[in-house]
């Protein structure tokens, strides 16, 4: 056997076990399926879903729709992907897209929004992440020939990268009225709409139905190894499907990932209370170590973004410090760590998350 596949091997299983061990507040989208995603992913009746044949994608679709009381949904392979489709369905080249300016499609998506579907991004900065009507209305572009032209607004919901903050139904949906009244679409990106639901005790229904395109992910929260959904009229969707299929995302026997996110689709909207939980633990936990500022008020969700200015280290030399404790957080900028809870970490280690925080500051 060549000895460097093996070395490689090796090493590639020693990462796995010691990222086990860890307490990996890196993200959500690190968590390993479960033993029963597992066994449905090995049961999964399956066929090709280029040709619309797979029963498990189909039946994942059909769930998601009826879910968010939507005509039609498709399995796409990521979020971004949802995203761009969405944004791709909705705008042509030169128009402008209004967003906050951390949203996700701005700041983690490669520029797609530019390099592929030809759009600028219109954005504003909003401390807590959340818009308003009054906002977006100021960025959006006079009907006049001689300027681009905005298409699309898209929001975000929890907000990530303003600390998981979810938006009020009410501020919502006056954007989608007013927009639709300006002649304008509103995109979701609800990567983590089960969380705001849970942290609004509202339904994805109630929350998303001003909305025209909703894409959600399977693949945070809800623990799901791969795949996103978009959901939306029967007619969005099927030019959606011929977006996903240029974008390279057609996939064939899927239903083996469909199977997976059908489990994570029934069964972990009601465990991400305990996620919300303990990331308020969590950002109590680190309110009261020196140095440290949190606000707790943006403490809604699963997320906790945190300043450690006042600590004298960065965050970047914190988060390495943090890691071979076998706690790991991103750094988000040069004073601010993220850390997100999910599934794979229970109160235990988020107890030991505070502990080694504390520790490798005294
Ligand atoms: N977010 C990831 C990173 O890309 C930052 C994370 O670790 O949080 N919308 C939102 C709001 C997201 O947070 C993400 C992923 C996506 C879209 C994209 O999803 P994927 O990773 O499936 O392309």
């Amino acid at each position: 056997m060549d000895a460097r596949a093996t070395t490689e091997t090796a090493s590639a299983a020693e990462a796995q076990s010691s990222a086990a061990l860890a307490v990996d507040l890196r993200s959500d989208t690190v968590t390993r399926p479960t033993p029963e995603m597992r066994r449905a992913m090995a049961e999964a009746a399956v066929g090709d879903d280029v040709y619309g044949e797979d029963p498990t994608v189909n039946l994942l679709q059909s769930r998601a729709a009826e879910i968010f009381g939507r005509e039609a949904a498709l399995f796409v392979p990521s979020g971004s992907m949802g995203n761009l489709i969405a944004i791709k369905v909705w705008t042509r080249h030169g128009n402008e897209v209004i967003c906050e300016e951390r949203g996700h499609i701005n700041q983690f998506e490669m520029a797609a929004m530019s390099a592929i579907a030809g759009c600028m991004p219109r954005t504003t900065f909003v401390e807590d992440g959340i818009l308003t009507w009054e906002r977006i209305q100021a960025l959006i572009r006079p009907k006049v020939y001689y300027r681009a032209q905005t298409a699309l607004i898209s929001l975000e919901s929890s907000h990530n990268m303003a600390g998981g903050t979810v938006y009020p139904p009410d501020v919502a949906d006056e954007i989608c009225l007013r927009a639709h009244a300006a002649g304008l679409p509103v995109h979701l990106d609800g990567a983590r709409i089960f969380n705001a639901s849970v942290a609004l005790g509202r339904g994805v229904i109630d929350l998303t139905r001003n909305f025209d395109s909703v894409m959600f992910c399977l693949s945070k929260g809800l623990g799901a190894p791969v795949g996103s959904m978009l959901v939306s009229s029967r007619d969005f969707i099927d030019k959606a499907r011929v977006y996903r299929k240029l974008f390279g995302g057609g996939m064939r026997q899927a239903g083996i990932l469909a199977a997976a996110g059908l489990v994570a689709l029934e069964k972990s909207p009601a465990r991400l209370h305990e996620d919300h939980a303990n990331a308020r633990y969590l950002a109590e936990g680190l309110a009261e170590i020196s140095g440290v500022r949190v606000d707790l008020r943006k403490v809604q969700t699963n997320i906790v973004i945190f300043d450690v200015s006042g600590t004298n280290r960065t965050a970047p030399e914190i988060s390495v410090l943090l890691a071979r404790h076998r706690v790991l957080a991103s750094a988000t900028s040069a004073h601010e760590i993220r850390m997100v809870t999910h599934c794979d970490v229970n109160r235990a280690g988020i107890d030991r998350a505070i502990e080694v925080f504390r520790q490798i500051l005294s």
